[in-house]
């Protein structure tokens, strides 16, 4: 099951409200052409799709995915996600339980959840989580009720427990602090504006798979 976590694997999680007044879809076929390696749909906060609008635009990102054969994941919206087949779901500590979404989605469909420490790590990994994303590791303005900036020493922590766990790091991530990340050992990074907000995000995708080697252009 982790083999859909290579390193260095770049998630991009995106909903209509992070396309700084770009098209969305737009958006996701310039991260998908310049090899994103997972995508999240998180449609959040004020004005946020609902509904038949929700479900349209959940199935035209799903859509664009499967031409990139890009797994497509659903923030929190268990339903959603079975409506369209989605290929899985991600849920944070204040959503279900993981237990409840595994049970839910059942065994087939890749679960995400996001966890601050080792125990969250533990009860997530329990429940039947295929990876873990932990953070923030630095300061974000794309989550409006994000922890405290918190570093790398958790997905280390978290990795010397469980090496084989794909672990996200998350939260203000760049290709010019990434380093960090891979260092603690993650199998990727999860970001949103730094792909959302980029001027040339395929640019942006290569110069974070470098950041791994260490190599930027
Ligand atoms: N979850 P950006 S931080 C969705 O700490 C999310 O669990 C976080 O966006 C967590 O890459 C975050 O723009 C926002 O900082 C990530």
């Amino acid at each position: 099951m982790y083999r859909l976590f290579n390193k260095p694997s770049v998630y991009f999680i995106m909903g209509t409200q992070n396309a700084s007044g770009k098209d969305p879809l737009t958006v996701l076929k310039e991260a998908l052409r310049g090899g994103i390696t997972h995508f999240q749909l998180r449609e959040k906060g004020a004005g946020a799709l609902q509904g038949q609008e929700l479900l349209e635009f959940a199935k035209n990102c799903q859509e664009l995915c499967r031409q990139y054969k890009v797994p497509f994941l659903i923030n929190d919206d268990v339903d959603l996600a079975l409506a369209i087949d989605a290929d899985g779901i991600h849920i944070g500590q204040d959503d279900m339980d993981g237990g409840q979404a595994r049970a839910l989605v059942g065994k087939e469909k890749l679960l995400g959840v996001s966890v601050h420490s080792l125990k969250e790590a533990e009860i997530a990994i329990e429940a039947g989580a295929d990876y873990l994303g932990m953070g923030p590791v630095y300061g974000t303005r794309s989550k409006a009720d994000a922890k405290q900036p918190a570093g790398t020493a958790g997905i280390k922590e978290v990795i010397s427990h469980f090496p084989e766990v794909p672990i996200f790091g998350i939260g203000g991530i760049t290709p010019q602090n990434a380093g960090a990340v891979w260092h603690a050992g993650a199998c990727g990074v999860a970001v949103i504006s730094a792909l959302s907000e980029a001027e040339d995000i395929a640019r942006q995708i290569a110069n974070f798979k470098n950041s791994y080697t260490g190599v930027m252009i």
